[in-house]
């Protein structure tokens, strides 16, 4: 598909080929150089008036065959008419954002539905650029420019004091409106995990079982697994999709106290990880565990006894109230459980279901600055502060939902946002 927008959009048309089609019907269209009267094309071509369309300008879909050919040849000719040129990366989207289309995190979740590879990160991207998330700060914007407007109609036309009764109230929606931010950036970062994938670290001693355990869980042979202790010193890392989550494994190096310098390297990789790690997968055997994994075992950890179809009785540890799961990475005993086992994990970890979340640092940013001038504008050290002060707080906390949308100071984001899309979005 070929589009063309902005004014000249339909008259190009017109000169490629016969009169505009019905606004929004797919009609035919034999397509020619107007130069040379040569046929390029039969398409099929859909006019889109503005200010109903993608861009809000006017737009012409011409959808033709995808042929080398056909498509060099169409571009070139559309390149010689008046006004056209090939659009820069996300230009399209940008100008339905300038033409206030969409606002900012609508036009993120059209990114990401873009790059969507799992079912749990469309229905993410589609509810977002649906305007789940303008929604939600644009109430929050609302509600604090009505309270900033309590305040500068005061400072102008109050002749005396602003009311203490005035004041006492705004403070208190503020204050509501504050910890309704806070529990929203308390989300354990969901959205942010669906969108970049939950960080699964699969931690344990040398020879557990550990590259053969992620050779099993994703069903390939991509790690290397041998008798030696001390193979694996990189981290392998692959991505799977659970249950529609999109998820990271990621296989270590067996953790020990060693002199080669090299697998030193590897174990204080393995432990960042681990530490770094969503959930961790702790892999033990007979010999039990070490303390410096031990002290990474949590509440969101999966402890797993591998090897169990040498085992003479089952090893029997007990960590932070878990039991360990046993199966058998070499035989395949136990795999389907624990894919089940940790599909359940990553969904009470980073439930889907409830209020939209935040997805991107940006959008956290914003609101910890939001709730920061928040703090400030009634902030009681050395003395309740001047009306035309908490003004200027509000004004700034008012500024940093703004820029979420994109409603104020957007100009050094745009090109940053824009560019991540490719040409023709
Ligand atoms: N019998 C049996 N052997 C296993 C099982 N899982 C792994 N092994 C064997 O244990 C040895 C070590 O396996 P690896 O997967 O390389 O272990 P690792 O934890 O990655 O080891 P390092 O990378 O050195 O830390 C290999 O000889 C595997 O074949 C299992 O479930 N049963
Ligand atoms: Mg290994």
């Amino acid at each position: 598909v070929i589009r063309i927008s902005g004014d000249r959009a339909i008259q190009v048309l017109r000169t490629l080929g016969g009169p505009p089609p019905v606004p929004r019907r797919a009609s035919r269209a034999t397509l020619r150089d107007p130069e040379t009267g040569e046929v390029l094309d039969e398409a099929l071509v859909i006019c889109f008036p503005g200010p109903s369309s993608f861009t809000g300008e006017d737009v012409v879909e011409l959808h033709v065959h995808g042929g080398r050919s056909v498509l060099s040849d169409l571009v070139a000719v559309l390149g010689k008419q008046e006004g056209c040129r090939l659009a820069e990366a996300g230009e399209f989207t940008r100008r339905a954002f300038e033409h206030g289309k969409m606002d900012l995190t609508e036009v993120e979740g059209l990114a990401d539905l873009i790059d969507a590879e799992t079912a749990a990160q469309r229905r993410q991207a589609l509810r977002q650029m649906d305007g789940a998330l303008s929604d939600i700060y644009e109430r929050w914007r609302q509600t604090l420019l009505q309270i900033l407007s309590y305040f500068e109609a005061s400072i102008d036309f109050s002749e005396e004091d602003i009311p203490q009764d005035l004041i006492e109230q705004t403070h208190r929606e503020s204050l509501v409106l504050k910890d309704e931010i806070e529990r929203h950036l308390a989300d354990g970062r969901r959205g942010e995990r669906v969108r970049e994938g939950v960080r699964v670290a699969i931690l344990g001693a040398p020879n557990v079982g550990k590259s053969s355990l992620l050779n099993a869980l994703v069903r390939r042979d991509v790690a290397i697994v041998s008798e030696m202790e001390g193979t694996t010193r990189d981290i392998i890392e692959v991505q799977l999709d659970l249950g529609g989550y999109p998820v990271l494994i990621a296989d270590t190096a067996g953790v020990r106290e060693t002199t080669d310098s090299v697998e030193r390297q590897g174990v204080s990789r393995a432990l960042q990880r681990a530490r770094e790690a969503d959930i961790r997968l702790v892999l033990l055997d007979q010999r039990g565990l070490s303390a410096a994994i031990t002290g990474l075992v949590d509440s969101h950890s999966i402890l797993i006894a591998n090897k169990a179809d040498i085992w003479k009785d089952r090893p029997d540890v007990k960590i932070a109230g878990l039991t360990a799961l046993g199966i058998s990475a070499k035989s395949g005993e136990g795999i389907d459980v624990l894919l089940d086992v940790l599909e359940k994990a990553v969904q009470d970890r980073f439930p889907i279901s409830g209020g939209a979340s935040l997805t991107r640092a940006r959008h956290r940013a914003a609101l910890v600055e939001c709730n920061v001038a928040l703090d400030s504008a009634w902030s009681t050290d050395g003395g309740a502060r001047g009306p035309e002060l908490i003004a200027e707080d509000l004004r700034l906390a008012c500024r940093a939902l703004g820029r979420i949308t994109g409603r104020v100071d957007v100009e050094d984001l745009l090109g940053k946002i824009f560019s991540d899309f490719c040409i023709g979005k």
